[in-house]
């Protein structure tokens, strides 16, 4: 357990991202569910009323996929059937604290690994997201992240928000991996320390 003085600072510079934290992901019925999913909860929320109480906006990704896609596995992809657009799987989850917008990525049939960008399978051609823009007309500079899953959509978010310029900090006890390959998370963590994101939570990585 982590006490509070270890959690980041927020100021009104500063977003929380929480990614996909989304029925399919976190319910542990739901189709793509990341063990421990739902764990994170109660502690992403006392992340949401730290950062709102120091002025911070938080923003709620959510996977939004069509119900064909050459993301899933049955159309050519590597992934079951998950978080399909205005379905149960795709609704954050119920004790998840929403005080925020919301960015959906994905519902043109992207690869929507990142909160910031979406790629399409068969063309590669990358698109944003309304994600960058959101953040700057509301003046931020640095984000928090937190949510699912530390080797997807989490590393991508991390990593696209150090190329667009933003500070980043990963909450190492509020995210959780997939992990289709045993510690794809731990490389997952060590590729975002080594790019210079920062990690909260636990001692590694930290100064
Ligand atoms: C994700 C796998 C497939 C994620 C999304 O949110 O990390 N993972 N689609
Ligand atoms: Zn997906």
């Amino acid at each position: 357990m982590s006490s509070p003085s270890t959690g980041p600072a927020y100021d009104p510079t500063t977003a929380l991202l929480l990614i996909d934290v989304q029925n399919d992901f976190a319910d542990p019925g739901g189709s793509l569910a990341v063990a421990g999913g739902e764990v994170i909860i109660p502690y992403l929320n006392q992340e949401v009323a730290v950062a709102r109480g120091s002025g911070a906006l938080v923003v709620y990704t959510q996977d939004w996929h069509p119900t064909s896609t050459p993301h899933f596995a049955r159309d050519g992809g590597i992934w079951p059937v998950h978080c399909v657009m205005d379905t149960w799987g795709a609704e954050l989850h119920p004790a998840l604290m929403v005080d925020g917008p919301g960015v959906r990525k994905g519902s043109h049939g992207e690869d929507g690994y990142s909160g910031f960008s979406m790629r399409d399978p068969q063309s590669g051609r990358e698109s944003r997201t309304e994600l960058d823009g959101l953040l700057r007309a509301a003046g931020v500079e640095r984000v928090v992240i937190g949510g699912l899953a530390t080797d997807y959509c989490v590393k991508a978010t991390a990593l696209d928000a150090l190329r667009l310029g933003y500070r980043a900090l990963v909450l190492v006890d509020g995210i959780r991996p997939v992990d289709l390959a045993p510690g794809d998370g731990e490389r997952a963590l060590a590729e975002l320390a080594s790019a210079g994101v920062e990690m909260a939570g636990e001692p590694v990585g930290r100064p």
